[in-house]
C-alpha cells in the first residue's frame, strides 16, 4: 500500500500560493498548510531559505517517503505532485505524451508570461508610491495581451472539440488539468491588476473562469491558508486602498532591504 502523503505547504493567500493549495485539494491529499507571513518578511528566514533559496512562496516539504524532499517554484511543485500522487492522471496526462508537453507549455506559459506580467501590473496600479502612467500602460496591456492568448486559446479547444456553448474549453485536451489550476489562479485575482479577465473581449476566459471557480476544490484552495476575501476586498475602494497600502508597506520595506544588499 502506498504510504500516506506527508506534506508541508509552506505559503500565503496569494496567486502563487493558491495554484498549489488548489492542486494539494483536486489530488485529494492530506497536507499541513502553514501559513508564511510575507509582511513579517518570513519567507527571506534562513530556515525557509533552506526550503527556497529564491525566498517566495510557495514552498513544498513532502516527507512521504521518510527523506524531506523540498520543491519551490509555483509550477514545479504542481507538475511534482502530479508525477508523484496523480497516477489516474485527474489532472494530469502520460508523461511524454503531446497533452503532457502542453500542459508544461501552459503553466510556463503563466509561470514566465501572466504571472510576471500582471504581478508588475499590481505593483505599479496598486503599490508603487509613484504613479507611473507609462508604467501602468505597459503591464496592463500586456497583461491584456496574454488575455487574449488565452482568450483565443479556449475559443480553438472549443472548435477541436465542437463543445456546445454550456460547456467550458480547457487549455489541453477536452479536460481540466494542472495548466488550467496555474493559470486560473492568476485570472481569479485580474481585476487587482485593473485588467478585467471577464470582460466582454475575452468571452471564453469568462466561461472558464467560472466553470472553474465552481469546483469544491478550487473553492477550499482559494481559502488556504486564510479566507479568500479578495473579491469582497476589490468591490470596495476603501477596502482595496486599505489593501493595496498595507502590501505597499512590506513590499517597499523589502526593497530597501535587498537595496542595501550586494553593493560595493
Ligand atoms: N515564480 C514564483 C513566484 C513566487 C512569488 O513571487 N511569490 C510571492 C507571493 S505571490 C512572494 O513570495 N512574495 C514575497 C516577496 O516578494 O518577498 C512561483 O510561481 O512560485
Amino acid at each position: 500500500m502506498a504510504p500516506t502523503p506527508d506534506i508541508d505547504l509552506l505559503t500565503s493567500g496569494t496567486p502563487n500560493g493558491h495554484k498549489v493549495s488548489i492542486t494539494l485539494e483536486e489530488l485529494g491529499l492530506k497536507y499541513n498548510a502553514q501559513k508564511i507571513d510575507l509582511s513579517k518578511n518570513q519567507q527571506k528566514e534562513e530556515w525557509f531559505l533552506k526550503v527556497n533559496p529564491n525566498g517566495r512562496i510557495p514552498a513544498i516539504v513532502d516527507k512521504t517517503s521518510g527523506k524531506p524532499k523540498r520543491v519551490f517554484e509555483g509550477a514545479s511543485i504542481q507538475l511534482y505532485l502530479c508525477e508523484k500522487y496523480d497516477k489516474e492522471h485527474k489532472i494530469s496526462f502520460e508523461y511524454d505524451s503531446d497533452e503532457y508537453w502542453e500542459m508544461v507549455e501552459w503553466m510556463v506559459w503563466m509561470q514566465s508570461g501572466l504571472g510576471p506580467m500582471q504581478g508588475q501590473a499590481n505593483h505599479f496600479y496598486r503599490y508603487a508610491p509613484e504613479k507611473i502612467p507609462y508604467a501602468i500602460n505597459r503591464y496592463q496591456t500586456e497583461t491584456r495581451r496574454l488575455y487574449s492568448v488565452l482568450n483565443d486559446r479556449l475559443a480553438s479547444q472549443r472548435a477541436a472539440f465542437a463543445l456546445p456553448a454550456s460547456q467550458p474549453a480547457f487549455l489541453v485536451a477536452n479536460k481540466y488539468s494542472a495548466a488550467d489550476i496555474c493559470v486560473f489562479s492568476w485570472a481569479n485575482w485580474g481585476e487587482w491588476a485593473g485588467v478585467d479577465p471577464r470582460e466582454a473581449a475575452f468571452p471564453e476566459v469568462k466561461v472558464w473562469l467560472e466553470a472553474i471557480e465552481k469546483r469544491a476544490a478550487v473553492e477550499k484552495g482559494t481559502n488556504v491558508p486564510d479566507e479568500f476575501k479578495m473579491k469582497e476586498i476589490m468591490r470596495s475602494k476603501e477596502k482595496s486602498e486599505e489593501y493595496a497600502k498595507h502590501s505597499s508597506g512590506w513590499i517597499m520595506k523589502g526593497m530597501k532591504e535587498e537595496e542595501g544588499k550586494g553593493k560595493m
